[in-house]
């Protein structure tokens, strides 16, 4: 089975129907390429000062990884809110809303999502294969789940990626296995992209990074989306400066975590109400993390 590919005038919808059958999918030109000449003037030159991970297993021992990425650039915003990206991960994560009670009055609530981490990753030659994995284990959900997925990735890619640069490797179809099933890189297929592509998954996919045998870096960024009722795997709240949140539109300080959802998650106590943290970000005088005014 080889990854599908769409090009990027393709809707939401036909993003999210092939992230629902495959568990994965190439949109072909992701990014403009002002946003890709723009995401690497500001982060090839952070990522060539940086140090390559010490974990040899999970993260690679030659593969510089730097995140806080909203902090670093302004361009990776067009990532979060590209709507192939951020509209089909709606459909995907808040599909099947629950219905609760609260005393006589059942509603249903469609949950929020949020991003979950930033992360720009230079893949090195000479480095292994990364083991294969699902991103939702950070959660540690269980397969096939009954209810919902909770992430949707992306790595978008900053150079050419390959099979033999390290092109993610991916499993199409792993979505729909159980959890005994272990995942082999046989079965996997390289995605092949130019600079500007992206690569979207679901948290259940399996996949990992490709070894690289190739003799430069492969580097892409990955940002996944997840339900907003679930810890951020980064701490954006303490990796990027108010005053940065503060200039963002209110709808992307919402998906960083500046949000009360429909189930209360995330509030602050402010005179005695609970609120949410959103009106925070409009006092002049709130500056800093810890100090509510
Ligand atoms: O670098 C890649 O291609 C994939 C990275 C990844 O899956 C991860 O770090 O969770
Ligand atoms: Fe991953």
């Amino acid at each position: 089975m080889s990854i599908r590919k769409l090009a990027a005038t393709s809707s939401p919808q036909e993003v999210s129907a092939v992230l629902q059958e495959d568990g994965v999918v190439c949109v072909q030109n992701f990014v403009t390429p002002e946003t890709l000449s723009g995401l690497k003037q500001d982060l090839l030159p952070l990522l060539g000062q940086a140090a390559a991970g010490d974990d040899a297993y999970f993260h690679g021992d030659k593969t510089r990884r730097l995140s806080r990425l909203f902090a670093r650039t302004d361009h990776v915003a067009a990532i979060a809110m590209n709507p192939l990206f951020l509209e089909a991960s709606r459909n995907i994560l808040q599909a099947n809303p629950p219905t609760v009670w609260c005393g006589d009055q059942q509603s249903e609530v469609v949950p929020d999502i949020q991003i979950g981490a930033t992360q720009v990753i230079q893949i090195l030659p000479g480095q292994g294969g990364q083991p294969l994995h699902r991103d939702d284990f950070v959660y540690l959900w269980r397969h096939p789940s009954p209810q919902r997925e909770t992430t949707v990735n992306v790595m978008v890619a900053l150079t050419e990626f390959t099979h033999e640069n390290g092109g993610t490797r991916v499993i199409p179809g792993s979505h729909k296995w159980d959890d005994e099933r272990m995942p082999k890189v046989e079965e996997t297929v390289s995605a092949e992209m130019n600079a500007g592509d992206a690569l979207l998954w679901l948290g259940s996919t399996y996949h990992g990074g490709g070894a690289n045998v190739a003799d430069a870096p492969r580097t892409g960024i990955t940002m996944p989306y997840i339900l907003a009722f679930l810890r951020q795997e980064e701490n954006h709240y303490l990796s990027i400066p108010i005053e940065k949140i503060k200039a963002f539109p209110e709808e992307l300080q919402r998906l960083l975590g500046w949000s009360m959802g429909q189930t209360y998650a995330g509030w602050i106590e402010r005179n005695g109400q609970i609120v949410s943290p959103l009106e925070l970000l409009k006092l002049e005088e709130f500056k800093e993390v810890g100090l509510l005014p």
